[in-house]
């Protein structure tokens, strides 16, 4: 016995074993859920099917939320496995590496600003958008943030913007969702190690200052990600809605 046992959710955002989304879909895994999962190309396709296949899943869709088409195409296909489902998970960003670099007024531009806000935030709501009338009334839809939305943080640059849209996006969908069943929250994670990460300057003394800093000593895992999230699509939760919950080994509390 599960505390998801019987729900249907959809997983955005897997791109490797490390992704906060794969600690996710463990959780709710092992809670009982029944699983499907998007890829954002053809050069992930194989590997999020391998995953899938991990949790028992063989719904694996291919979606680009910059498209509209994509999103719709994605929820066309998903409903002739499901005709009802009970959530989504988020696990979306993007800014172009050239945005997470340097001083934020030298490097931010126009066309970075519009790409990561589009792809980082207005997704979010546009999958909600696309779904809506494939969603129980016993619904919840978990997305990703992260700290540099309220504190300034170095070289986080244009996707703190981002976030802190996506923070305001989650609570105005709550307020449009919530009468007919459908909750909405976003876990704040601490420093993570993920493909997403690699890329990022700097990233190992951000890990270790983070360490170092928090009231617990220590960086977060995506296990627990996981069970926050399995936690939030769960009735354990069901009077939560709108809100952020950190999920940072209380770094930000410091
Ligand atoms: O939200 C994020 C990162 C998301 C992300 C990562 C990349 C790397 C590759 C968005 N866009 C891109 N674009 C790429 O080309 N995090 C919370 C992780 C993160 O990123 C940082 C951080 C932390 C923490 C960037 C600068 C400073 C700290």
């Amino acid at each position: 016995m599960g505390f998801l046992d019987g729900r249907r959710v959809l997983i955005t955002g897997v791109a490797s074993y490390r992704s906060l989304a794969y600690g996710i879909a463990k959780a709710m895994y092992r809670e009982g859920a029944q699983l499907a999962f998007t890829y954002q190309n053809n050069k992930l396709k194989d590997r999020v099917r391998k995953i899938a296949n991990d949790f028992g899943s063989d719904i694996v869709l291919p979606c680009d939320v910059s498209e509209d088409e994509s999103i719709n195409d994605l929820f066309l296909h998903l409903s002739k496995f499901w005709l009802k489902f009970d959530g989504f998970v988020h696990a979306i960003a993007y800014a172009s590496n050239d945005q997470l670099n340097g001083d934020y007024v030298e490097s931010i531009t126009r066309e970075g600003f519009s790409v990561a806000h589009n792809v980082t935030s207005y997704s979010f709501v546009a999958l909600a958008k696309a779904c809506r009338n494939m969603l129980s009334t016993c619904s919840s839809l978990v997305t990703l943030t992260y700290l540099g939305s309220v504190r300034a943080i170095p070289n986080y640059n244009v996707m703190g913007l981002a976030k802190a849209s996506l923070e305001a996006n989650m609570r105005y969908m709550a307020r449009s969702l919530g009468a007919e069943g459908i909750r909405v929250n976003a876990i704040s994670s601490g420093p993570v190690r993920t493909l997403a990460a690699s890329g990022i300057m700097n990233f190992k003394q951000m890990l270790s200052y983070c360490k170092d800093k928090s009231p617990m000593c220590r960086n977060v895992t995506i296990d627990e990600i996981g069970n926050v999230a399995a936690f939030l699509c769960s009735d354990l939760s069901s009077g939560i809605t709108g809100e952020v919950i950190y999920v940072d080994a209380g770094f930000s509390v410091v």
